[in-house]
């Protein structure tokens, strides 16, 4: 008899996933529930936790009690037994999906991304899902002769290219729409991997000269709608889903991009340039990246004219945002100084210096049938006047957006199918959370959702296949923390808008509110003073509801719409047109302070709502590919990796998850085949069949392992997490000793 030793694509192919009856899942539980069996077996790897979190591999010399002893790096140590966490075998080292490992856990999963992060591995499957780390240095993975071997599959290594080709593939065979979904934290590289699946794209379905405009899309957006913040020097700060159109061949024929600004950065980001100390990058040169966007606004059919009025607009924000006021009463109201600033801003939108004065020092009210006007202080004027630069920008930043669609766009009949490429930001959790992660959460949280239907998906049509009863699969559901924030009139959205309005509310009574009704939704609790924590997929998060109920109030007045609308340049006219088009559709929307005559708009989070619930809609039509980002470091420096930032990372952007919710079904699979060739000189009566299905059956039954862990499929067997690792564990007790038995036999032999 000789051991067999599974070989890493055995278990890729089998999925002998659950190694032992002390595995618990991890995920909520991170921990293994019962080490002992695996402890008292010596001279096995493990991983033990340093004081600073991080996990280091050992070696079991001895366990007693609660303790071992255990040998790494050439020391000696004694640790809690019960802290130890099974390591894989070195075959399984760099494995390409995480779900080939055998030991899955949080150390284990670490090592093998770290593993292959070092030799610039930076792709790695987690069952569906390709995580991706940011090499944060040129890797030789790119280009065409990397597309090739991906087209023709001549290369198995996971790669963006490779899910790029799937999703072609996919499109043509089951004629569905696809999207390829990209999230991960700031910096992490999404829109660099959206890029790259890009270029896949545009090389495979290239041909009629559109690839070439669509890939110059990406300077535009970058130049106007990217900014440099501490985590990345070249940070979007805004989500993008960019639709991609294929004719019946499989050629591209246009495409759509649609942007999920979220007005939620403060308009000192864009604005007041000089504040920010920063005005060059290593390595940037913003003359040649303003050459490069210049040339891209031709190419995508932008006139000189437009460009020339693009970058008066873009002035005219700079100019606003250093127009200052004097106090010209007792009660502190202001009017603007009618200085340079002020006359250059009227210039460039086009209207007279005393019109635009008027909105930024006073402000009309409707009181009954009457209109009142209202003088503003100081900090309402400076208010207004950011509100009013905020939305010039945004406003261009649309307008781009529109004539970049234009020039792509596929004739009006759609005919062919599509694959979009989702560029948005991931799960948030710092030590400071504020109304920016509560939506950026609640968005993720939407997006998990879809996740999980499509993981469960998955399986249930594996299940259906083998013909095994799927209703007995339980999955993980986020519905309860969907509800705390969707739920009417009492959710955590119904109840900031209530208040945003009330003309007494205040960031603590918003919390008091949000305490007394949500208590009894278990993804709640109310924390003391302006605090509460909502359970989200990723993990517990503490919001400070600290300046919400201001984040969440449209700034912007109407009489500031009212200028922009009478102004002689044609883009503030289109900008006020879009804005009036806005606010009339937002009818359901909260009602303003003292009913003022932008009574109807809506708040900041009901807008991020309904362009949420629209982006879902888009993406439930697709078949959805899964990509996750991760910054191995916070230095953006390549070759380091730490390890406590990337396992923070992993939980938030849901890849222990699906791991998770993978294994809460039912596994671990394995052809009747291989099960009976594997266990079938463990039974004790010889069955008169060799069939693999009747030996397999009979395995089950001498082992007695209980009907509700296992299922019998036409051409597999299902198995519950740690079902086979018991059925391993007699195994390898008997190859053991039947081996020591032979060479016993052999001693005496000689
Ligand atoms: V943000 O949420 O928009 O702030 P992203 O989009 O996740 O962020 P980005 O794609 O901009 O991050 O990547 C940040 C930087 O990482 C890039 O500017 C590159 O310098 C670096 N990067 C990311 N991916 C790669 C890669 N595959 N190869 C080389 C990369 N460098
Ligand atoms: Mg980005």
């Amino acid at each position: 008899l000789t051991e067999e030793r599974p070989s890493v694509s055995d278990m890729n192919q089998d999925a002998v996933a659950s190694p032992s009856p002390s595995v618990s899942v991890f995920g909520n539980e991170r921990r293994w529930a019962d080490t002992t069996s695996y402890n008292t077996k010596k001279k096995l790897q493990a991983w033990f936790q340093l004081a600073n979190g991080d996990w280091e591999l050992g070696k079991i010399i001895s366990t007693s009690g609660n303790e071992s002893v255990i040998t790494s790096d050439g020391k000696v140590l004694t640790v809690k037994s019960d802290s130890l966490v099974p390591a894989n075998p070195d075959i399984l080292d760099g494995v390409e999906d995480l779900m080939q490992l055998s030991y899955l856990n949080e150390p284990s999963v670490l090592y093998d991304l770290q593993y292959r992060y070092n030799q610039d591995m930076i792709y790695t499957k987690a069952g569906p899902v390709l995580v991706a780390i940011n090499p944060f240095k040129k890797v030789p993975l790119y280009g065409n002769d990397f597309i090739e071997a991906y087209r023709n599959k001549a290369t198995e290594n996971p790669h963006v290219y490779a899910i790029a080709d799937t999703a072609i593939r996919e499109m043509i065979r089951d004629e569905v729409n696809q999207s390829i979904i990209i999230s991960g934290e700031s910096g992490a590289g999404k829109t660099e991997t959206a890029k790259i699946a890009m270029q896949y794209l545009a090389a495979l379905g290239g041909g009629s000269g559109i690839e070439y405009e669509i890939l110059k899309t990406n300077p535009i957006l970058e130049a106007f709608g990217n900014a440099k913040t501490l985590r990345n020097d070249n940070s979007s700060r805004f989500g993008k889903l960019i639709e991609i159109n294929f004719s019946e061949t499989g050629k591209i024929s246009g495409a759509r991009i649609q942007t999920y600004k979220l007005h939620l950065k403060s308009v000192n980001d864009y604005k007041y340039l000089r504040q920010s100390d920063c005005c060059s990058i290593d390595g940037v040169d913003d003359a040649v990246n303003f050459h490069i966007v210049k040339e891209a606004l031709d190419i995508v059919h932008v006139s000189m004219e437009d460009q020339e009025s693009v970058f008066a607009m873009l002035s005219a924000v700079l100019w606003l945002g250093n127009v200052s006021f004097t106090v010209i009463d007792s009660e502190n109201h202001v009017e603007p100084v009618a200085d340079e600033c002020l006359v250059t801003v009227a210039e460039l939108i086009g209207c007279k210096v005393e019109e635009l004065k008027l909105p930024l020092s006073t402000r009309k009210m409707r009181v009954g049938n009457d209109t009142i006007i209202q003088k503003l202080t100081l900090s309402q004027a400076m208010d207004t006047r950011d509100a009013l630069a905020k939305s010039i920008y945004a406003c261009l930043f649309e307008w781009l957006v529109e004539q970049i669609n234009k020039s792509l766009a596929v004739g009006k009949r759609r005919t062919g199918r599509s694959i979009s490429i989702l560029d948005i930001y991931g799960f948030e959790s710092f030590e400071r959370n504020s109304f920016e992660q509560f939506c950026i959460n609640y968005a993720n949280e939407r997006l998990q959702q879809h996740f999980n239907r499509h993981l469960f998906k998955l399986e249930q049509e594996e299940y259906i296949q083998d013909g095994i009863d799927w209703t007995k699969v339980d999955f993980e559901d986020n519905q309860d923390c969907l509800n705390l924030f969707e739920k009417k009139p009492l959710g955590l959205l119904s109840l900031l808008d209530e208040e945003s309005t009330f003309p007494n509310g205040t960031d603590l009574t918003f919390a008091n509110k949000l305490k007394q009704h949500l208590q009894s939704n278990s993804c709640f609790r109310g924390d003391r003073g302006k605090a509460f924590t909502v359970s989200h997929y990723a993990g517990e998060v503490t919001y400070d509801t600290t300046a919400f109920l201001e984040k969440n109030r449209d700034l912007l007045h109407m009489d500031s719409i009212q200028l922009l609308s009478s102004c002689s340049c044609h883009l503030p006219q289109i900008f006020a047109s879009n804005m009036l088009a806005q606010s009339e559709k937002s009818v359901v929307g909260p009602l303003h302070k003292a009913g003022g005559a932008d009574s109807q708009k809506l708040s900041v989070a009901t807008k991020f709502k309904g362009q949420l619930f629209q982006l879902m809609k888009r993406l439930e039509s697709t078949t959805p590919h899964f990509i996750r980002c991760i910054k191995p470091n916070n230095n953006q420096s390549p070759r380091s990796y730490n390890q406590g930032l990337v396992l923070q990372q992993l939980r938030c952007c849901g890849v222990l998850e699906v791991v998770r919710i993978s294994r809460s079904g039912f596994p671990t699979r394995m052809t009747h085949q291989k099960f009976a060739r594997r266990y079938g000189f463990l039974l004790l009566e010889n069955t008169n069949s060799q069939d693999p299905l009747s030996v397999s059956v009979a395995i089950l039954h001498q082992f007695g392992i209980l009907p509700e862990m296992y299922q019998v499929g036409y051409t597999k067997l299902f198995f519950r997490t740690g079902q086979i690792g018991m059925l391993e564990d007699t195994r390898n007790r008997t190859l053991h000793g039947v081996l020591r038995v032979q060479s016993c036999f052999r001693g005496h032999q000689a």
